[in-house]
């Protein structure tokens, strides 16, 4: 296994075209054998993604013992498979897998089983024909998340003296299939049946970035700009919403102005929400490396992991936010 190790890490890595080969020195100076780990990143679509790798990166360094093989799939799910299954080639001893969206992973998973490499899911969930095509998950519950924000809402709403009048929303969901959008838009869906005011005006897809929501808010603001509620699925699309609105001349702020529901809660985002310009901002950690590490050292100590991880996450909204809970924010 070594002596093929050796060879896959000396040759392969020829062999993959655009991805950061991260490989660090066979052995180490520790004498020991690192852990060979293969990532496949989603892509680095948002700030909070770039957390994600950095927090990634970090925990499997060299110096923790790990050699990490790295790849950045540019949001897409081909790219994904395809370096899973060059992690496969090179005998990797974990595969660790952030997926672009919920299905389509089981022949890869399964390829990933018949060579015996366990596989760690990360962020977003999947959905897999088999339990045992993968060892742990370890992410946010994105349907609580969206959950606090809608209960949020409401009780505004509900404070506003609001309940009486049409709540006009617009929509903008996240990658189409990924869990994160799956869960955070199913929470909204149905808090607009239980809410009779609520009306979902526009409902658009802004794939998580700023520049596409940007594209897609503007045009939405071509057809209406009676807006009372945008609801963002993550913070780059809050900050490309607004930038569209507040360019057509609206307001952005929960007291007179339209109300910017957002996820992620970055620096950038606190930053927004301390303004008003988001209302709300809902937490999604990205910091889940270390949590990789130590589901890691466990299994390569033979010992039981826990099968579904989420991390800790709270919200923060204009009313409650401080200066100092920017200022501790690292991404
Ligand atoms: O909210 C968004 C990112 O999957 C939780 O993906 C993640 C989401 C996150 O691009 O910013």
């Amino acid at each position: 296994m070594i002596a093929r190790r050796l060879v896959a890490v000396l040759f392969l890595p020829f062999l993959f075209c655009g991805c950061a080969q991260e490989a660090g020195s066979m052995a180490g100076t520790t004498g020991k054998d690192p852990i060979v780990v293969g990532f496949s990143q989603v892509g680095a679509e948002s700030e909070w993604r770039v957390a994600n790798t950095e927090s990634m990166k970090a925990a499997l360094s060299e110096e923790n013992g790990y050699e990490l093989f790295f790849d950045d799939a540019r949001n897409m799910q081909e790219n994904q498979i395809r370096a899973m299954r060059n992690f496969i080639q090179q005998d990797v001893d974990y595969i660790v897998f952030s997926p672009r969206v919920e299905t389509g992973w089981d022949s890869i998973l399964q390829e990933a089983k018949e060579a015996e490499i366990p596989v760690i899911v990360i962020d977003r969930g999947i959905v897999a024909a088999d339990d045992s095509l993968y060892r742990a998950y370890i992410g946010s519950d994105f349907r609580e998340e969206g959950e606090k924000a809608v209960k949020w809402l409401e009780d505004i709403l509900e404070k506003q003296e609001r309940t009486g009048e049409d709540i006009r929303i617009v929509h903008i969901q996240g990658t189409l299939g990924s869990s994160a959008q799956i869960s955070r838009t199913g929470a909204l869906e149905q808090a607009i049946q239980r809410n009779a005011n609520w009306r979902m005006i526009e409902q658009e897809c802004g794939d998580f970035t700023r520049a596409k929501t940007y594209e897609v808010m503007g045009a939405i603001l071509k057809r209406t700009k009676d807006i009372d509620v945008v609801y963002c699925e993550n913070d780059g699309e809050a900050l490309g919403a607004i930038d569209a609105m507040e360019e057509a001349g609206l307001k952005c702020n929960p007291e007179d102005g339209v109300i910017v529901v957002s996820f992620d809660a970055t620096k950038k985002g606190l930053e927004y929400c301390f303004e008003g310009r988001i209302a709300l901002n809902v937490e999604c950690n990205p910091l889940q490396g270390p949590y990789v590490d130590e589901i890691i050292k466990k299994l390569s100590r033979g010992e039981q992991v826990e099968r579904k991880k989420f991390v800790d996450e709270t919200l923060f909204d204009f009313y409650t936010i401080t200066k100092g809970m920017i200022e501790k924010r690292g991404y």
